[in-house]
């Protein structure tokens, strides 16, 4: 049987500098499907769809908001022709009900020890409108290797220089923050999957840069040290979500191969200083994620919080708006103040003011967005300091001689240093 599975396509944000990621959610669910089932996977990010392809059965992944309206047009291209489609990811099951007007099904949870029956139903001509498996997560030890080769790996370069390699090595959050839709997602736990199952994982991809894509790895100080301790003998470099701010784990995380984290800043606090200050001395850089126009956020505070990032010496910035993704906090209290203003999905690129903010105007915190990114890269470009944060990762390799020269003279070209 021939599946295609399709990753829909997103407007990314337009400050920043575009690189595209391999997709992870597409890729682990592929794990999950049983083996007679051929599958080919397109990113529509980087390829065209094929309309006319000749498939028994179309499959749309969708992991961001941003993504639905463009899954909902792919889905009702393919079922004009006959041909059915389900659909799963976490937008899918962020907005269950207005995809199931373009679905043959709905697939909600996650995919493990789930899809043989999916499939077989299927087969028999029983597929059935929703799977609703919100709140019956399979067991963790059931996540499988992710099929990565089902991605062409070429196409996951920033001008030549090999993208990271995805990986997960827990599931859930145990936190319930404003603006995020985790909670609703994995129900408030914090899942790790068995430490010797994603060290064979990670072990396995053909990368030595990874990205570690848990929401946090903070969660459980225990496992986080055994884990790092396991990760230290096979050399690799990663960035992930946030660390635990411990020395001992620092210290156990540089030497599994930490190489930057994303770190929210969320105030000018002297702990955000020192935990930046602390990320440092153990050599890990700091990408911070910078939301505006909370409730608190008056042009004063804007303007003192980019100070402070220039102060702190943050190695990248990526500046967002607030915006109110359905299942999360945010969304229902500012739908419940009737501030949101704009419902139309494709506006929910979290570079797009979508409600009114208290202290100015939609069309000034839009203003406020692009001042933030030109005041921060305002000395050193985004090109200028992600080639410094590159040249972090090469000099660990040096270090534990896993650098490959044919990665530095590719680096130099694509950021255009090849004279110094
Ligand atoms: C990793 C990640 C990223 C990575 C993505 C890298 C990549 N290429 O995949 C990066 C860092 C790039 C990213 C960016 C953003 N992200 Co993000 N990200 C995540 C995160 C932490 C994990 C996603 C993941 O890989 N999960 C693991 C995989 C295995 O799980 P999964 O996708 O659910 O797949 C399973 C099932 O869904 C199912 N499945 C998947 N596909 C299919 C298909 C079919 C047919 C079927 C049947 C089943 C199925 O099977 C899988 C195995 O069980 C999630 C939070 C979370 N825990 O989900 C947020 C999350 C998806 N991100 C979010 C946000 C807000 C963003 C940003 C907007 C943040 C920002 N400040 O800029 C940006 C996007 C900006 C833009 N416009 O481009 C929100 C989504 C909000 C929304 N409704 O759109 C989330 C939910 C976090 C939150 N704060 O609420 N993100
Ligand atoms: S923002 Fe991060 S820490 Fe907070 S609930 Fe979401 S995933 Fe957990």
């Amino acid at each position: 049987m021939k599946f295609l599975l399709i990753y829909p396509k997103w407007q990314k944000l337009k400050r920043q500098t575009e690189f595209h990621l391999p997709p992870h959610g597409p890729v682990v669910f592929a794990a999950a499907v049983p083996d007679h089932v051929e599958i080919q996977f397109v990113d529509e990010n980087l390829e065209d769809i094929d309309f006319d392809a000749a498939v028994d059965f179309v499959g749309i992944s969708m992991m961001l908001t941003i993504q639905a309206k463009r899954g909902w047009e792919i889905a009702d291209a393919f079922r004009e022709k006959g041909i059915k489609v389900i659909f799963g990811g976490i937008a899918t099951m962020i907005h269950a009900e207005e995809t199931m007007l373009h679905a043959d099904s709905v697939f909600l949870g996650e995919a493990e020890s789930r899809m043989e029956k999916v499939f077989s139903d299927f087969d028999k001509g029983r597929l059935q409108k929703v799977y609703d498996y919100m709140n019956d997560q399979p067991a963790i030890e059931l996540v499988g290797t992710a099929r990565r080769d089902l991605l062409k790996k070429d196409l996951y370069n920033f001008r030549g220089v090999q993208m990271v390699d995805l990986v997960h090595a827990s599931r859930g959050c145990r936190f319930h923050c404003y603006p995020c839709a985790v909670a609703y997602l994995g129900g408030r736990k914090f899942r790790p999957r068995p430490i010797d199952k994603a060290i064979e994982e990670m072990a396995g991809i053909d990368n030595n840069r990874l990205f570690i894509v848990d929401n946090s790895l903070a969660q459980d100080a225990k496992w986080e040290m055994d884990l790092f301790r396991e990760m230290i003998p096979l050399k690799k470099h990663w960035c992930c979500h946030p660390i635990e701010d411990k020395p001992e784990i620092l210290d156990l995380a540089a030497q599994a191969g930490a190489w930057y984290v994303y770190q929210a800043i969320f105030d000018t606090s002297d702990y955000i200083k020192e935990r930046i200050d602390r990320y440092h001395d153990y050599g890990i850089g700091v990408e911070g994620t910078i939301l505006l126009g909370l409730d608190h956020h008056t042009e004063d505070y804007i303007k003192r919080l980019i100070d402070f990032l220039l102060e702190i010496n943050l190695d990248m910035a990526e500046f967002t708006v607030l915006t109110p993704f359905p299942h999360t906090t945010a969304f229902d209290e500012l739908k419940q103040q009737r501030r949101i203003f704009s419902y139309d999905w494709d506006d929910y690129s979290a570079d797009k003011v979508v409600y009114y903010p208290k202290h100015f105007s939609p069309e000034r915190l839009q203003e406020i967005l692009y001042e933030a990114w030109d005041a921060f890269y305002n000395k050193e470009s985004q090109e200028e300091k992600m080639f410094k944060l590159f040249l972090q990762v090469v000099k660990k390799e040096m270090a534990d001689k896993t650098f490959k020269m044919r990665d530095r003279r590719l680096a130099s070209r694509a950021f255009g240093k090849e004279n110094r």
